[in-house]
């Protein structure tokens, strides 16, 4: 299933000391440690000619905003490339396909990425021809530059490769961890603010308490992302739970209907 190498994310930019807190810290700095992951954060500046070793320039046609020069970009894509030619080059877009839990989870699959991080309006176009493979976006909002977007790339795939979490791979223990939202979590102490433990957590009976995370990833997930739902197919079980909660709302209303002329009194 997993790729059992080790997996190598290179990427490229004008501002490459962003990187090291990144590196520096948490499950991330782990497998790098455990090389899990190799890293490298590359100035593109590096490949850039002249005195100034400028990066930008002016948009043909006018207009406000500078644009990546593509002699520099190439030059870094093309180096990364030939570094490790079995990887996959990325340009971080508004752009590009949305990632998602199961991009994220075909991604950790690759041998490596090469992460190209614009900034400006953008790079010029004749880059995309033949030294980009994909574009991805993290969503639909507008940043300063692709490093942010390459960052949390990188930690969605990194805590996918297997043994990063630290005990078992509690990643993708949910098979569902893309289309059900989390259960509730409680830790000690037992009465935080006069709010209490539910009871179940404390029972020590396993099966009980696997019941009981279901049925509140089922009710988080009905009430915050229904869209989740209706795009899922259900399980055995889960569909036992709505089931359930459907007989408790009809029996609720069966009730209801025999206080009609309440309602039209306008009791509310
Ligand atoms: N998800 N940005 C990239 C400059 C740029 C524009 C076009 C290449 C092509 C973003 C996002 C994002 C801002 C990163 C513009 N580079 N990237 N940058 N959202 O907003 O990925």
């Amino acid at each position: 299933m997993q790729n059992s190498g080790i997996m190598n994310f290179t990427v490229l930019t004008i501002f490459p000391e962003m990187f090291d807190p990144f590196w520096e810290h948490g499950i991330v700095r782990r497998a790098i440690e455990q090389s899990k992951i190799a890293v490298s954060a590359v100035n593109i500046r590096d490949f850039a000619e002249g005195k100034h070793r400028v990066t930008d320039d002016r948009p043909y046609g006018g207009g406000t905003g500078m644009i990546m020069k593509p002699e520099p970009l190439a030059g870094a894509i093309r180096d990364a490339r030939t570094k490790t030619p079995s990887s996959r080059t990325i340009l971080m877009t508004p752009q590009g396909q949305k990632l998602d839990q199961h991009l994220a989870r075909k991604l950790a699959l690759l041998p490596g990425l090469v992460l190209v991080c614009g900034r400006y309006e953008g790079v010029d176009e004749r880059i995309g021809h033949d030294l980009i493979d994909d574009e991805i976006s993290i969503g639909d909002y507008v940043l300063t530059g692709g490093e942010l977007p390459a960052m949390v790339l990188m930690d969605s795939v990194t805590r996918l490769l297997p043994g990063t979490l630290g005990g078992v791979d509690a990643s993708e223990e949910d098979s569902f961890s893309d289309s059900l939202l989390e259960h509730a979590y409680y830790t000690r102490p037992r009465v935080f603010e006069g709010a209490e433990v539910p009871d179940v957590l404390l029972s020590g009976n396993h099966g009980e308490i696997e019941k009981w995370r279901l049925e509140s990833s089922l009710i988080r997930t009905f009430l915050k992302r229904k869209d989740l739902l209706e795009n899922r197919r259900l399980g055995k079980q889960e569909i036992e739970i709505l089931k359930k909660w459907c007989r408790d709302i009809e029996k609720i209303l069966y009730v209801q209907s025999f206080h009609s002329a309440d309602t039209l009194s306008g009791n509310q």
